[in-house]
């Protein structure tokens, strides 16, 4: 079957690239998704308390007034099912269902050089062909299990939170090991805490986290947001993460020290994100970070009643915000639970897991169900999974052996005509995503439009831009304090064998928006454009 684009994927990316593609531009598409419905990742993340840590008036689309003012979110916070809702609301309200397979997982996709068209096979033996190719895999989508040795064996359960299954699973009066504590961990532990015989938390670092302070949504504020439509959807263009808050323009070093404290307690009651936006310096300079860093650590210590366990978990090894800030509700306080446990991996590493457990270097554990909130191959695992091959037989793997190379983000050498949606290279994972995609979606989308009307036969960065986007990524983190997480997967470390270098965009999404605009301006300066 042959199709002008077809776009892997049908979460936020996928759904408003074929509403872009099919209903601006009138390509004949088709979106191949994994799934049995519409969500991408909140298809997958089912766990118990999966939640975005992004607030729902601007996690979500802002591109239609309609669509906008027509969704009324509940609480602060969309839990996955609302998220779910939401997606499945404006799949209908766009039709965008009869252009979507399920049940699909893209399995390779090669470039026919002397056809110019991409060759894309799925898991369930259909072929297709397409002259753009577009990438809406997400960036947090190929999941890490860890390969701990003996996990075949093991009797009971086992889980992903980003795989979670579609079956209702029940932890009542189970014993549940729980390995990592990152967003996922954080949420999905104080929900299991209540039902479980016990929950055993395995913590390789110790994580900072601020409340989420969830809560219900007013009338007043539900009105007053779809009010400011216009005002919101402006905000999200100024700010640096694409969130509704803005940085204090205040150093911290600006007050003396009880006022500090005073607008830090603000903060955490408040609760969120914006935490980190109190000052100007938290996620800039280490001696502003530091102080904030030490705010955190005593609070988790006030909460947790056990000084060991306290210490374990504040034993922080890196700067607050350099690695994925979590949030959560409660989290803290289960280490005061009879039925909790922690487990330091540090000093007490996982040797194997059998039949029965886990075998850890000091003790062996018994357990029902284990649950890996062990994250995922972060920004390139999914786009990897595809098995891309471009021009002249040459392997996405092999290329970016070294890391990947991307222009913008956007678009790689010898893979003409293959556009990704939020991955390595673009602000992706440090912004609110919902808001990076619009502007993804958008650049793409005009490229597209401005290819079809030049009559394009295929375009592909050239190498020197590339090279140059990807130093630049370099610099930039070099000079951020990013880099002073030892271990971190914004820079590959959480997955063995991974080339070690920062990944996303980390200068904000204004700058990187401002950037692509004038690329386009100068009529895609860094492009080879190929006429027929
Ligand atoms: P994260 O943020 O990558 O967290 C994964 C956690 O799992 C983290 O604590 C890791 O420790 C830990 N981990 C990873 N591999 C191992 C092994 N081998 N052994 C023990 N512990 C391990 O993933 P999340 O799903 O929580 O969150 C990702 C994003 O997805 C989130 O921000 C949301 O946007 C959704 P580490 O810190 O690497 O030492």
């Amino acid at each position: 079957m042959y199709l002008d684009a077809i776009i892997i994927g049908a979460g936020f990316s996928g759904l408003y690239q074929l509403h872009q593609c099919r209903d601006q531009i009138g390509l004949k598409t088709l979106v191949i998704e994994e799934g049995k419905e519409v969500g991408g990742t909140w298809y997958w993340n089912k766990y118990p308390g999966s939640r975005c840590d992004t607030e729902s008036h601007i996690y979500c689309y802002t591109f239609s007034k309609e669509i906008y003012k027509n969704w009324k979110w509940k609480e602060r916070y969309p839990k996955q099912k609302e998220i779910l809702r939401y997606l499945k609301y404006v799949e209908k309200k766009l039709s965008l269902k009869r252009d979507i397979i399920f049940n699909n997982r893209v399995n390779s996709a090669v470039y026919l050089d002397e056809k110019n068209l991409w060759r894309v096979k799925t898991n369930k033996n259909k072929t297709f062909y397409c002259k753009y190719l577009i990438s809406a895999v997400g960036s947090l989508s190929a999941t890490n299990i860890p390969n701990i040795r003996g996990l075949k064996n093991f009797k009971g359960g086992w889980y992903h939170t980003g795989r979670w299954p579609n079956k209702k699973i029940s932890f009542k009066n189970q014993k549940v090991a729980q390995i990592g504590t990152g967003s996922s961990g954080i949420q999905i532990a104080p929900v299991l805490a209540k039902s479980v015989k016990s929950l055993t938390v395995f913590q390789r670092t110790p994580n900072y986290s601020v409340p989420a302070r969830n809560k219900k949504l007013t009338k007043t504020f539900i009105k007053n947001t779809l009010d400011k439509y216009n005002y919101i959807k402006n905000l999200l263009k100024k700010t640096p993460g694409g969130h509704a808050f803005h940085f204090s323009k205040k150093s911290i070093f600006e007050f003396t020290e009880s006022k500090r404290l005073k607008i830090l307690e603000k903060a955490w009651l408040n609760g969120g994100l914006s935490f980190r936006a109190c000052f100007s310096d938290i996620t800039k300079k280490i001696s502003a970070n530091k102080i904030v860093s030490n705010f955190i650590r005593d609070k988790i210590k006030r909460i947790v009643k056990d000084r060991h366990i306290a210490k374990i978990l504040t034993d922080f090894g890196h700067p607050f915000t350099t690695k994925r800030p979590t949030l959560n509700t409660n989290y803290f306080e289960i280490f005061n639970r009879k039925n909790v446990q922690l487990v330091d991996l540090k000093k007490n590493p996982i040797i194997k897991i059998t039949k029965k457990g886990i075998k850890t270097k000091n003790e062996e554990l018994k357990f029902d169900k284990i649950i890996f909130a062990t994250g995922y191959d972060a920004l390139t695992g999914s786009i990897l999974s595809l098995n891309l091959t471009g021009r002249k037989n040459i392997k996405l793997q092999k290329y970016w052996k070294d890391g990947p190379k991307t222009f913008l983000g956007i678009m790689i050498p010898n893979f003409p005509n293959f556009f990704v949606i939020s991955g390595p290279g673009s602000p992706s994972v440090l912004t609110n995503v919902p808001a990076q995609i619009e502007q993804h979606v958008e650049w793409i989308s005009k490229f597209i439009k401005h290819l079809e009307k030049v009559g394009c036969r295929k375009v592909e960065p050239r190498i020197k831009e590339t090279e140059n986007w990807v130093n630049e990524i370099n610099i930039l983190a070099n000079k951020s304090l990013f880099m002073k997480a030892k271990n971190s997967w914004y820079k590959g470390d959480n997955i063995p064998g991974k080339p070690k270098k920062f990944i996303p965009y980390p200068a904000g999404l204004p700058q990187y928006r401002e950037i692509c605009n004038k690329v386009q301006k100068k009529m895609y300066k860094g492009f080879n454009i190929s006429l027929k």
